[in-house]
């Protein structure tokens, strides 16, 4: 089951199941106000499967879609996969030996990424910092987690970086990674009470620049070094998230180091039994 958030024809923020080719608005009633409510549920599927819909919602090209988030705080992981270690061991003289030590260390890389405010939903913009000159997009399977971290469901996310500024110096990592528009999530939430193989979660990440695609490539959940599990076991210690959180898995996909994401370049992100996440890119 997949479902989102979107804006209704009267600018009204709704909670909907994705079909084929409609929405179907949800009616939360009394009990619920959020999506995050929902997830939060002991059984999110069959929470939103006692509830009753609206008339369905064609799906075209005027739908407003939001990020399918609320109030969750957003993490993600970094050097999961080989090659973000050779990437980030190239960009940074001064933190090869960290990023060498983190890939094989038991504790992994996790870091704050985001507010709810600064997160974009498919084809809202996403931003280049105005103040960095290397930047990429970074396509990640994200967990969704509920307050008691359980994996209800999985998104597309993009993980915005400055390269030049992370590379500088890696105590700039938070300003390379946080600021407005700097994560994408959606199109929307794939709910699952058994979650897929790692090798069934193929990962691709298209550029578009002039009509032309400037870069494709693709990679798999199954080149992750570490199991999802770990990393949400990982996050969860000493930290509580009473609105549940998302989690961004790391990518394992970095273009190579004479690319830069340009304003006006289209990304789109797509994961095998997910969707696919497209964002505008701007610079301020
Ligand atoms: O420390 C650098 C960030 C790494 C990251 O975001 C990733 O591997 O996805
Ligand atoms: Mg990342």
């Amino acid at each position: 089951m997949n479902v989102t958030k979107f804006l209704d024809q009267a600018d009204s923020i709704r909670v909907g199941i994705v079909e084929s080719n409609h929405l179907l608005p949800l009616q939360l009633g009394e009990r619920y106000s959020s999506l995050a409510e929902l997830l939060a549920t002991e059984n999110p599927i069959a929470t939103i499967q006692s509830l009753d819909t609206d008339a369905p919602v064609p799906i075209d090209d005027s739908i407003r879609w939001l990020p399918p988030i609320d109030d969750q705080e957003v993490w993600a992981a970094g050097v999961t996969y080989k090659r973000s270690q050779t990437a980030r061991m190239e960009e940074s003289e001064a933190a090869a030996s960290c990023y060498d030590r983190v890939y094989q260390a038991d504790r992994p890389e996790l870091f704050f990424k985001a507010t709810p405010h600064r997160v974009s939903g498919h084809k809202q913009p996403l931003r280049i910092r105005s103040d960095a000159t290397w930047n990429v997009p970074e396509p990640e399977i994200t967990l969704v987690l509920s307050p008691q971290f359980q994996i209800v469901g999985l998104t597309v996310g993009n993980d915005m970086s400055s390269r030049d500024i992370e590379g500088e110096n890696p105590l700039y990592l938070p300003q390379a990674k946080c600021y407005d528009q700097c994560a994408g999530l959606g199109p929307w939430i794939t709910l699952f009470d058994t979650l897929p193989e790692m090798s069934a979660l193929r990962v691709d990440l298209k550029i578009e620049r002039d009509s032309h695609v400037v870069f494709d490539q693709q990679t798999s959940g199954a080149e992750m070094a570490r199991s999802f599990e770990d990393l949400v076991g990982w996050l969860s210690r000493d930290n509580s998230m009473p609105s549940g959180a998302f989690l961004m898995t790391g990518t394992g996909i970095v273009p190579s180091n004479e690319f830069t994401l340009h304003a006006d370049d289209l990304v789109h992100i797509s994961i095998a039994g997910i969707g696919t996440l497209s964002n505008p890119i701007v610079q301020a």
